[in-house]
């Protein structure tokens, strides 16, 4: 095997290939901090991850519109609400529904268990229909 290497995303760290026989080598301040880089870039690769976004419920639409996951992602939706009617969202694919006054603002958390894109919308009266619509991607697991 040439070189280590830890991808990550689409991130690619490519180890160094003339630290290969790091057991061999004593235990210098140099080696001691690439092998805690490379534990912190392990760290962050496994499991799932949790994704924050902000989304704003303002003047009849979702920004961003379009909100793209990776499957199996823990999801936080910052939903905020800083105009001067209520709104909603309501995903019914991952049983998400909430209800924001004027100047509200609120965290969903969810996992992206299944890929697809799933549509989302606010429900009250007249919103839907005005274009208070988003789409939902989750990117299926490679
Ligand atoms: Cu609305």
């Amino acid at each position: 095997m040439s070189g280590a290497g830890v991808i990550c995303g689409e991130e690619a760290v490519e180890a160094h290939p003339e630290r290969s026989s790091a057991m061999k080598v004593r235990l210098t301040a140099a080696n001691f901090i690439f092998l805690l880089s490379m534990t912190v870039i392990i760290t962050a690769c496994a499991g799932p991850k949790i994704r924050a976004i902000d989304l704003i419920g303002e003047d009849f639409r979702f920004l961003p519109e379009t909100i793209r996951v990776n499957e199996g992602d823990t999801v936080q939706i910052n939903f905020s609400n800083p105009d001067v009617v209520p709104h909603l969202i309501d995903l019914p694919a991952f049983n998400q529904h909430i209800a924001l006054l004027p100047g509200g603002a609120f965290t969903l958390e969810f996992v992206a268990d299944k890929p697809g894109s799933f549509q989302f919308v606010c429900s009250v009266p007249g919103h839907e229909e005005a274009g208070m619509v988003g789409i939902f991607v989750v990117d299926p697991k490679p």
